[in-house]
């Protein structure tokens, strides 16, 4: 008979089987997930023919220019979680505060923080695109508050993301490494491709946008010439560089052959007031648990991204993540600096 091969919901109930902390609760969570991720892929993959595309002419909550795809995507996964029960709360890039579960369903032990639609300036270009979530436990009946959302990212319970490029897959851990799934369309059903993916320690290329040279702190400074001296420099080997414009690209693409990715503090964020570009709850710790998870670093130059106590929901931090080789030499030049 022809093997169709293990779907998502395999995979995660034979997990479940050896991790008592992950109970049926968590697999509907699961499932509930993927169900949101196929819904976006298939609006994603139709673009304007599903008329998702273009400017939804409103800005979000950080004032950020909305696509129209940036509002369905939060709705469709709002849509897709709110009912199950499995959820206290959820946290979006789009929203303000969080989303309370309406009185007409019940509440679960779980909370989800979720960017819906990263990198979503490619979307009208059919860039790559993507959604990444991290989800955290609810100890408690109480209708969960903002403030329960700013757990650590080393206390997440599953992180990952599904990007939405030539074909759609689902990344995610659930702290026993990193695993990927690939949408099999025909089937509807999202199917392990990838089980055990890793950083390698070493790189040659790197992710940064360029335009900020500029802007750019000593540390990375330094970095980034000493990469772009190639063999007549101090590293002694030529680098190459990508900048997909969606973090999910970037990160996926380090995910599969390694790389260092990094949007650093900088001049303009100081002179601005802001603590970096990246959000920490829906952006830097999901990616940098899958990083640490598969055996790279998160870092923001000073600190382990994980080790950061959240102070507000959509706060930003500095993002230097990959392999581990490269960010410690950043981290090492911070520390020089
Ligand atoms: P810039 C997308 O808006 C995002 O949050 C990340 O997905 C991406 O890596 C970064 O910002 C791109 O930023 O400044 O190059 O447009």
């Amino acid at each position: 008979m022809a093997q169709t091969g293990t779907t998502l919901t395999q995979y995660l109930a034979e997990q479940s089987r050896s991790r008592d902390d992950l109970g049926s609760d968590f697999l509907g969570l699961m499932g509930d997930v993927a169900t949101a991720c196929k819904r976006l892929s298939d609006l994603v993959r139709r673009g304007e023919l599903a008329g998702v595309l273009g400017a939804a002419g409103q800005e979000n909550v950080q004032g950020e220019e909305q696509k129209k795809l940036d509002i369905i995507a939060n709705e469709v996964f709002i849509e897709s979680m709110e009912s199950s029960g499995h959820l206290a709360g959820i946290a979006s890039e789009e929203m303000d505060e969080h989303y309370p579960i309406p009185e007409q369903y019940s509440r679960g032990r779980y909370l989800l923080a979720f960017d819906p639609l990263d990198g979503s300036s490619n979307i009208d270009v059919n860039g790559s695109t993507g959604t990444i979530f991290s989800i955290t436990r609810h100890d408690s009946a109480q209708a969960p508050k903002d403030s329960d959302f700013l757990q650590r990212g080393r206390s997440q319970v599953c992180a990952g993301y599904c990007l939405y490029s030539s074909a759609s897959m689902l990344i995610l851990t659930i702290g026993d490494g990193v695993v990927g799934f690939t949408l099999e369309s025909s089937i509807g059903e999202f199917i392990l491709s990838h089980p055990n993916m890793t950083v390698p320690k070493a790189t040659s290329e790197y992710a940064i946008n360029s335009a900020y040279t500029r802007h750019w702190l000593a540390p990375e400074k330094r970095y980034i010439e000493e990469c772009n001296q190639g063999d007549t420099g101090p590293r002694g080997r030529n680098f190459n560089m990508r900048w997909a414009g969606s973090m999910v690209g970037d990160i996926h693409r380090i995910l599969c052959r390694g790389g260092v990715f990094l949007y650093p503090m900088d001049a303009k964020l100081q002179a601005a007031g802001k603590s970096g570009k990246l959000r920490l709850m829906y952006e830097a710790n999901p990616m940098g648990w899958l990083m640490e998870q598969a055996g790279g670093m998160a870092h923001t130059g000073t600190e382990s991204i994980l080790d950061i106590e959240p102070s507000d929901l959509h706060q930003r931090v500095p993002v230097i993540m990959g392999s581990s080789e490269e960010v410690q030499r950043v981290i090492d030049y911070h520390k020089e600096a």
